[in-house]
């Protein structure tokens, strides 16, 4: 079993997240007697050595975890056929140059986490690539990428496969799952992936609020959602063209009540109509960069909608970096929250 990066969120899950991390990879070292080999992602590193990562608790349960700064090789027997894994974390990918496979191993499994160059999948662009063309095109049998949340092919023996939720309503036409990799004498075999069963995503049909006052949208989000069936779903309900202190007024006990029915439920308020998004979604909320460089994304975009001011979004966005970059460097004494 391999995992290919961002098994957490954050360099600090919280421990009901990193109990049932060990639980569940417990089930297949312990119990099933599978080798799970995991290599950190982005959000999982830190982002200063000395801070110790909660992915390291993956080996009290015999799992083998590289989630530093340096790439990390196991050679694992599977039957009479021996596997070299090498595993080059998020930490370890600026500093590794080309990787090649070992000579003492049948199969060799390069993971790594990161974006390939000219990764282009459902018509968006994902941004600037990190790992390097010569980093992972070295001569394995296959190189199991984490980082993008969709199955996809990037070479014939290089695949992402997919996250196994999905995080976002940019994904909510997405087939979470993983992939099962088959390798004979010649090499690999087959790469086919397999659709789990996941959390429900809810789109509710979104609601014009031009004409509404604050009692007019409660009133319609009361309608939107009293007869679907949200019951522990993950639920969004977006409100365009809403006047300006009317979401303020929306009727808390009713929204407190949506949040105990549904897993999450959120209502996106929307100044304006933002025809262009109506279908669309976020591309960016499939793929996560350096958290300062997503905080700069954001605030350029809502300064592109008109949404703030400039002198406003200016120092929004330093003081935000500033914040950012200190909440990074803080070591893990603070109350558990996510750092991403
Ligand atoms: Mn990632």
């Amino acid at each position: 079993m391999i995992h290919s990066g961002d098994a957490f969120d954050s360099v600090r899950p919280a421990t009901h997240v990193i109990i049932g991390f060990l639980k569940q990879t417990a089930h297949i070292t312990a119990r099933a007697g599978i080798p799970y080999l995991v290599a950190a992602g982005n959000h999982e590193t830190p982002r200063l050595r000395t801070t110790t990562a909660a992915l390291e608790y993956a080996n009290l349960v015999n799992a083998v975890s590289a989630h530093g700064f340096e790439l990390d090789y196991e050679l694992i027997e599977a039957g009479d056929v021996g596997v070299g894994v090498t595993l080059v974390p998020h930490g370890a990918v600026f500093g590794t140059g080309a990787v090649t496979p070992a000579r003492d191993a049948d199969v060799n499994i390069l993971v790594t986490h990161g974006m390939v160059p000219g990764l282009e999948a459902k018509q968006h662009e994902m941004g600037e690539a990190n790992l390097q063309a010569n980093m992972i095109s070295g001569g394995f049998d296959y190189v199991a990428l984490g980082h993008y949340h969709e199955f996809h092919e990037h070479k014939p023996n290089a695949y992402y496969a997919g996250a196994t939720e999905r995080f976002g309503f940019g994904e909510v036409a997405s087939e979470p799952g993983f992939a099962i990799v088959e390798f004979d004498g010649g090499g690999l075999k087959s790469v086919e992936h397999v659709p789990i069963e996941v959390r429900r995503m809810v789109d509710l049909p979104k609601i014009k609020a031009r004409e509404l006052d604050a009692a007019g949208l409660t009133e319609m989000i009361r309608e939107r959602t009293e007869d679907a069936d949200l019951d522990d779903a993950v639920v969004r309900l977006r409100a365009f063209d809403v006047k300006r202190g009317v979401a303020s007024g929306v009727d808390r006990e009713l929204l407190r009540d949506l949040q105990r029915r549904c897993l999450n439920f959120s209502l996106e308020i929307h100044a304006d109509e933002r025809a262009s998004l109506e279908n669309g979604e976020d591309p960016a909320s499939a793929v996560f960069g350096p958290l300062t460089e997503e905080f700069a994304a954001f605030v350029k975009e809502r300064r592109e909608r008109g949404e703030l001011e400039k002198g406003f979004a200016d120092e929004f966005l330093e003081k935000g970096k500033g914040y950012l970059l200190r909440a990074a460097s803080e070591e893990p004494d603070g109350p558990g929250g996510k750092v991403s």
